[in-house]
């Protein structure tokens, strides 16, 4: 059961105790895994501390990583990298858009907001890989986490859902290129799940109920099904797979 254990796995997007990055955490801190953090605010550093300290949990390190930054990223990764030395896995749960933009015409977006969403949502993605790949020297795994309005249209997710289809593509892109380092690159698709980023989202709430109704399962999924999900990526269990996008969502969107 110790999956990873000796494995080094940088988690970022850790925001409170509802992040979809705080379920990854409990399911790779059981696996074994030395965990370490990337935060963007003094506010979720101290949440997360809080959060470490009540689950009896030990970060290896925590670090600050603004996305849109590049000097933050090579900062962060440089600082890893000199208590580590070598990763061997990444988690990016890291998205924005102006809530402006999650409601309405998708055809209003402005530019400013559209390029927004592209910037912090997906080419963060492919700016972290660069700079994860220099420490995963011995092969790696880098997991995202998308949804489904990346597919289909989904109504109000707007500029977030192209956005997503830009994460996705981006992880078939990326898994071509550091597959020859043994590294993947895989994505999962959550079905809604109320979190800080989930309340920008109008109609959040019927999402929810749409899939209690329709999916498969006849229920929604959380944070720690997610985890597990993401803990089968960063494992040798799925040495085989790479560039794919596994949905987690009950079976939600197999149906027409
Ligand atoms: O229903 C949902 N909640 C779903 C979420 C369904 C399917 C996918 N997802 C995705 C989101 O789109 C996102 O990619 O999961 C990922 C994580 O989202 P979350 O857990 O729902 O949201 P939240 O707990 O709000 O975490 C988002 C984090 C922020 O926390 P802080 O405290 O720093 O605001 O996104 C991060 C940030 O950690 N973030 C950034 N991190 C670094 N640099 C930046 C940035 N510029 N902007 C946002």
């Amino acid at each position: 059961t110790e999956l990873l254990k000796g494995k080094n796995i940088v988690v970022m997007g850790v925001a409170n105790e509802r992040s979809i990055a705080w379920g990854v955490t409990k399911s790779l801190h059981n696996a074994g895994a030395n965990l370490i953090f990337t935060n963007r605010q003094e506010r979720s550093h101290k949440k997360l501390i809080k959060l470490l300290d009540d689950n009896q949990i030990e970060a290896r390190q925590i670090v600050s990583c603004d996305v849109s930054d590049d000097a933050s990223i090579n900062t962060a990764f440089n600082e890893i990298k000199e208590e580590v030395g070598v990763i061997h896995g990444l988690v990016h749960a890291i998205a924005f858009a102006n809530r402006e933009d999650l409601k309405g015409e998708f055809s209003d977006t402005s530019r400013d907001g559209f390029l927004l969403a592209q910037n912090i949502s997906a080419f963060s993605l492919v700016a972290v890989t660069k700079a994860a790949k220099e420490l995963m020297t011995e092969g790696g795994s880098i997991v995202t986490q998308t949804y489904l309005g990346a597919e289909r249209v989904i109504p109000n997710y707007n500029v977030m859902g192209v956005a997503k289809a830009s994460l996705e593509a981006s992880v078939r892109y990326l898994a071509e290129d550091v597959g020859k380092h043994g590294i993947r690159v895989n994505a999962i698709s959550a079905g809604p799940i109320r979190t800080l980023a989930a309340k920008g989202v109008s109609g959040f709430n019927e999402k929810l109920g749409m899939v209690e109704e329709k999916a498969p399962l006849r229920r929604n999924v959380d944070q720690d099904q997610v985890g597990d999900a993401t803990l089968f990526f960063l494992s040798d269990l799925s040495r085989g797979v790479t560039g794919e996008v596994l949905h987690v969502d009950s079976g939600y969107h197999i149906i027409g």
